[in-house]
């Protein structure tokens, strides 16, 4: 709300002073993003962890393996950015399926 002016019996400090605050741009803050990790362990096999990536996060399946290599060789690898909501959706659906077949693959995700 700009301005924000407060007089008289509106004014909590009691001083009986008036305050004028004013702000030249309303804030419109964008909500933060989130990095969704996959890390490496020595168990899931390539193949899920490919058929993971095309599955929960659309990627091509070539573009799948190189990101599952990367995973493989670096240890972690940022696999899409999202909103708070659809990256902890992600997050549940990856670490579900990997329960279920009882891969010990770890899918995180962080702040931006
Ligand atoms: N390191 C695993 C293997 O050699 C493959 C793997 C890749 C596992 C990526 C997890 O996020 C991962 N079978």
């Amino acid at each position: 709300m700009i301005p924000l002016v407060m007089t008289g019996s509106d004014d909590k400090d009691g001083n009986g002073d008036t305050a004028v605050v004013t702000r030249t741009r309303e804030k419109t803050k964008r909500p933060p993003l989130y990095k969704v990790l996959l890390l490496n362990d020595d168990y899931t096999p390539m193949e899920f962890v490919v058929y993971v990536l095309e599955r929960f996060f659309g990627i091509s399946h070539q573009h799948a393996v190189d990101v599952m290599l990367t995973v493989h060789n670096k240890g972690v690898a940022v696999v899409g950015v999202f909103s708070f909501e659809i990256a902890e959706t992600k997050v549940a659906q990856v670490m579900e399926l990997a329960r279920r077949n009882q891969h010990p693959l770890q899918c995180t995700m962080e702040k931006e």
